[in-house]
């Protein structure tokens, strides 16, 4: 007679999880040096912004320091900050974009 069929036991712990991605802001901070219409350059080239949008975004930082800009999946919250950034350095301003992980 041929053995009996035994079920495999379910695994546990391996069930598919489907998590969100833990998302990242990028965030733009105040400087003394770069001029107001190239940092709403940036933000129109690198983050799509409309004219208006941009203009509001630079102000905030200007006038409180700091201002979130979007926030993305972690790369493309670092490419865009990088890519930000290295937009200014070549034209020699101190501007700078940076990540942080949403709370
Ligand atoms: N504070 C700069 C100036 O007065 C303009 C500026 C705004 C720079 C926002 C950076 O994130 C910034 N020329």
């Amino acid at each position: 007679v041929p053995p009996p069929v035994v079920p495999a036991r379910p695994r546990t712990g391996t069930a598919a999880k489907v998590e969100r991605p833990r998302l990242y802001k990028v965030i733009l901070l105040n400087d003394d040096f770069t001029p107001r219409d190239f940092v709403v350059r940036v933000l129109k080239a690198e983050f799509r912004m409309s004219e208006d949008q941009a203009h509001r975004v630079m102000m905030t930082a200007h006038r409180r320091g700091v201002c979130v800009v979007a926030v993305f999946t972690r790369d493309v919250a670092e490419t865009k900050a990088g890519r930000a950034t290295d937009l200014a350095r070549a034209k020699g301003y101190p501007l700078m974009f940076t990540t942080e992980p949403e709370e």
